[in-house]
């Protein structure tokens, strides 16, 4: 069996000897230009040539999670693709949102923004109870996510296409249910994979209907947000703030607003990270069950995008 690694931006050396004492039986390589057919590749943000010239492909294992980037290319038809499925994301996801949220709730800006005047001051416990949030997207991440806030009782709700029944967390399920949704949340956690009817769902019209002090927090792909949106509805005082890990064009340019912006909190893309093991582990594991028929979870549905 013949692996193909093409993944843009990391470091090929530690996956390749990871890959290879995972499947000994397997030849794993580096992909280059004119380099022999594989069965199977391991791939972030390849080239579009990658598939042109591997065309004989069975399975396709992108390093992530999101797949948005991979279906824009044209991929050999005959080839199942595979995502990774939490492989350790679902636990900095859940650490990345419930620090945000409990950053927010508990004014810590405000505290920090004290401390620095070195004043010894009591802000008013806010109600849990004023701060119902709204995740959307109940998969592999928003499920953990929306049960890690649970724990801390704020009122959760979560939406998906299909229903699901998570222990406490309200759900909402498709399109009609999304004006209530999101009327009954105050602070809005965007786990949603980007697809056609995602792209640009965090706008004026949808953000509007947040309860007022709204508060956005978006980790899933930065063409969910309209940017301009978001600003506007800041400085109008509709929304209190944001923390933001995604943005439409990364690395986010210097002259953007958001780096400055004293309600917006910026990181570089880095709330779930993948880890490089446990995604060696499972992507091995799934090409294993995958040669012996075997069903594998990840499977992505192109029509779906994702
Ligand atoms: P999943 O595929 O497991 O979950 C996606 C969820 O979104 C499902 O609950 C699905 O509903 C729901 N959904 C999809 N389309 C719609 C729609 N049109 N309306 C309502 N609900 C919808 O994905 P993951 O949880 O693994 O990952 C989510 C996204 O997070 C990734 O696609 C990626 O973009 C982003 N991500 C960001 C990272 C970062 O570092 N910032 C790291 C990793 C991922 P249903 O359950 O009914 O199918
Ligand atoms: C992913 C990501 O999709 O890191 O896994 O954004």
């Amino acid at each position: 069996m013949r692996i193909s690694f093409c993944c843009t931006g990391t470091k090929p050396g530690p996956w390749i000897e990871g890959l290879r004492a995972a499947l000994p039986q397997a030849q794993v390589e580096v992909w280059q230009a004119g380099a022999p057919s594989a069965d199977h590749a391991v791939v972030w943000a390849p080239p579009q040539q990658f598939f042109d010239e591997q065309n004989q492909l069975r399975g396709i294992f992108n390093i992530g999670a999101g797949v948005d980037a991979l279906l824009k290319l044209r991929l050999p038809a005959q080839a199942t693709v595979v995502r990774l499925n939490d492989a350790g994301m679902s636990a900095q996801m859940a650490e990345y949102v419930c620090h945000a949220v409990i950053r927010h709730f508990r004014e810590f800006d405000a505290y920090e923004a004290d401390i620095r005047q070195r004043q010894w001051s009591y802000r008013k416990p806010r109600e849990r109870n004023d701060f119902p949030v709204g995740v959307m997207g109940l998969g592999v991440l928003g499920q953990r996510v929306a049960r890690c806030l649970a724990l801390f009782d704020f009122p959760v709700n979560g939406w998906s296409r299909s229903a699901k029944l998570i222990d406490g967390v309200r759900g909402f399920t498709g399109a009609a249910a999304f004006p209530e949704f999101l009327g009954a949340s105050r602070v809005l956690v965007n786990l949603l994979p980007l697809t056609p009817q995602t792209q640009d769902i965090l706008r004026r019209e949808t953000l509007s209907k947040l309860r007022p002090g709204g508060y956005v927090i978006n980790v899933a792909r930065g063409a969910h947000l309209v940017e301009e949106d978001l600003l506007a509805l800041i400085d109008s005082g509709h929304l209190a703030g944001a923390t933001l890990d995604v943005f439409r064009s990364e690395p986010l340019a210097v002259e953007h607003p958001f780096w400055t912006h004293p309600r917006i909190c910026i990181t570089p893309h880095t709330s779930a990270r993948t880890l490089r093991d446990e995604s060696i582990a499972q992507i091995a594991g799934k090409i294993l069950a995958f040669e012996r028929g075997e069903p594998i979870a990840g499977i992505v549905d192109p029509l779906r995008g994702y």
